[in-house]
């Protein structure tokens, strides 16, 4: 499969239609989606992210810079399948205590819950929301890469419009690590039991919607893909505004020793 969509994406429209009507497949849709700081939270990180999606078949390809050098930063698909909830990527609007920094509980409201996450390896549901050490790293001079294809659950792949990515993990006191100094304690660790987890760990650094995204090669929004059967999917991402996969105290107790054992 993976190596069918390589070879799809190196030919023209025309030949890719065909060959996806010869497999069967539902021609590919691509994005080229642009993730920044919206938060205005000084991250000075930024990230392109392709996607390609074919049938329930998702592509991600994400590149970035000005990340926390060779620490892990969580990333997530966040929003909603609903299309009566309108989530987006926050704005600096959402620092409703005014210091600066859209932190995690701020962000929650306006950009949803996690739906997918975007791990590196293993299981991508918002269960790995915090599983620092399946998240990708950024390298010594902050830049992060990405590649992962992911086999979406039935009919998600037609609602993935809805939806954003959100990378975490800033340095805003410009030390090249994540620590207490900056922004203190992560309040939204702390409210689950957790103490000594840096805000500056947890703090969106950057934040994208699929439905801003340009298209990419492909023609985008021709193709049917059905009404989908996603709300298992979603029902399966219930995780309150609080709580997303961050909920039980003991995943977060698990987050604090990996965010140990990475050194941050
Ligand atoms: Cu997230």
């Amino acid at each position: 499969m993976r190596m069918t969509t390589k070879a799809a994406l190196a030919l023209p429209g025309t030949a890719l239609l065909i060959l996806a009507g010869a497999t069967g497949a539902n021609a590919a849709d691509s994005w080229n989606m642009k993730l920044t700081d919206t938060m205005g939270n000084d991250s000075g990180s930024s990230s392109t992210a392709k996607l390609t999606l074919d049938g329930d078949n998702l592509k991600v390809s994400i590149k970035g810079t000005g990340f926390t050098p060779n620490s892990p930063h969580a990333q997530h698909f966040h929003g909603s399948f609903s299309g009566d909830k309108k989530f987006t990527c926050p704005d600096s609007s959402a620092d409703k205590d005014g210091d600066g920094q859209v932190n995690v509980e701020e962000g929650l409201p306006m950009y949803g819950d996690v739906i997918l996450s975007l791990t590196t390896s293993g299981d991508t549901s918002p269960k790995s929301g915090l599983a620092i050490e399946r998240m990708p790293k950024a390298d010594a001079k902050g830049n992060l890469s990405y590649d992962r294809t992911i086999a979406l659950p039935a009919g998600a792949g037609a609602k993935l419009k809805n939806l954003h990515i959100v990378q975490h993990g800033l340095d805003a006191n410009g030390n090249d690590k994540y620590d207490l100094d900056a922004l203190g304690e992560s309040t939204f660790a702390k409210s689950l039991g957790v103490n000594g987890i840096p805000e500056e760990a947890t703090n969106p650094a950057t934040c994208g919607t699929v439905s801003s995204a340009s298209a990419g090669e492909m023609p985008s929004g021709g193709v049917d893909t059905g009404d989908g059967t996603t709300d298992g999917v979603e029902a399966g991402g219930a995780f309150g505004l609080a709580g997303a996969a961050f909920a039980a105290a003991g995943g977060a107790l698990l987050y604090r020793r990996r965010l140990a054992a990475a050194k941050v």
